[in-house]
């Protein structure tokens, strides 16, 4: 039987070229400094994104909570999406590890406006908690890999500024929508005073996000990675791959995104299926299953009898997100899987 994982992009492996180019790395120890293959990537990621230094981590997660905590007082407020991943799926740290208090607010696939935040900004008063921190997701993930209108960051970012609140970008997957828009990285990253970057995902390393901002941010940030057990030592390796995605994996997202599209496009019209194909934007899709026909789970175990795998993201909820490791075939054979149990 085929094998096709669309759960998440998370699931790529390294390649065997990319194998290589980690047997190879140059080593150090990065908690003090001299790890050069780590030291490069951080030069390359902050040229790339136009800021003035980069911090190597392990994880998207560690990347966003190092900057919470960084730009935070313990108590502060920080303003978010009510679906965002720092909301949803970062099991509690910003309130466990750096003491503060997420206020989320309704977005549109994710977008919260420059309006919604002003109105929940705190006055200056010991009544309230103290507005700290604004954060955004570009793309989104559970809005279903949605890209944020530039200008609305442009917008929050002006208000940010006023309100001298730091803007941090959680950036998984900014990748996905530089290459979906065109908009630089470095363009992308201007607004934000920090922005984590993931490998992990669509770029197809097996560990490692980079945080990018001042310098004074990233020594800031440097300090809760050890903190946070994130001062990896000889992790040359890892960053070897990092380089390795930024040489031979970007340029194929678009790829993903292609795929993407055409599942979407295939199964949209089936019975049951409840599919904006505008929300189709980068490499992740987000539909809905009419209930009367069938539930998200027994759709998602069927598909899983024949070798396609999707996550549920709630009782009539799928996710299928392309990555490197799914072909035009895999494609195909999902579409053929969706047709024999949906028609
Ligand atoms: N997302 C994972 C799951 O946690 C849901 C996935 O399969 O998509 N920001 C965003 C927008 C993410 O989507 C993720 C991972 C992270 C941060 C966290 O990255 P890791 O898993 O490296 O901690």
């Amino acid at each position: 039987m085929k094998t096709v994982d669309l759960r998440s992009d998370t699931l790529t492996r390294p390649t065997s070229a990319m194998r290589e180019a980690m047997l190879a790395a140059e080593v150090g120890d990065d908690v003090f400094g001299e790890d050069p293959t780590i030291n490069r990537l951080q030069e390359r990621v902050a040229e790339l994104t136009g800021k003035a230094a980069a911090l190597f981590v392990t994880s998207g997660t560690q990347g966003n909570q190092i900057s919470v905590n960084a730009h935070t007082r313990p108590g502060h407020e920080v303003i978010l999406d009510e679906n965002s991943h720092i909301f949803n799926y970062e099991s509690g740290a910003a309130a466990m590890l750096a003491g503060v208090q997420l206020h989320p607010l309704p977005g549109q696939l994710g977008v919260i406006t420059r309006d919604q935040v002003e109105a929940v900004l705190r006055p200056t008063d010991d009544h309230y908690p103290q507005s700290g921190l604004i954060c955004l997701e570009n793309t989104h993930n559970r809005a279903g890999g949605t890209i944020y209108p530039f200008a609305e960051i442009q917008a929050i970012a002006e208000l940010a500024r006023q309100q001298g609140l730091p803007l941090h970008l959680d950036g998984a997957r900014l990748w996905n929508a530089s290459v979906a828009t065109g908009i630089s990285l470095k363009e992308y990253c201007r607004p934000f005073d920090s922005v984590s970057l993931c490998f992990s995902k669509g770029m197809g390393t097996p560990v490692g996000s980079v945080v990018v901002g001042s310098k004074a941010f990233i020594q800031r940030a440097h300090f809760y990675r050890k903190a946070y057990g994130g001062g990896i030592r000889q992790g040359g390796i890892l960053a070897a791959a990092c380089l390795y995605a930024l040489d031979y994996h970007l340029p194929l997202l678009a790829e993903d995104h292609r795929r993407a599209r055409s599942l979407a496009e295939a199964i949209a019209p089936l019975p049951g299926i409840r599919l904006e194909l505008d929300t189709v934007q980068t490499n992740i899709i987000m539909f809905d299953v009419d209930p009367a026909k069938i539930a998200a789970d027994d759709l998602v175990r069927q598909l899983g009898e024949h070798g396609v795998h999707m996550f549920t993201f709630g009782p009539r909820r799928i996710r299928a997100v392309t990555h490197l490791d799914v072909s035009d075939d895999g494609i195909e054979y999902a579409v053929d899987i969706f047709k024999k149990l949906l028609r």
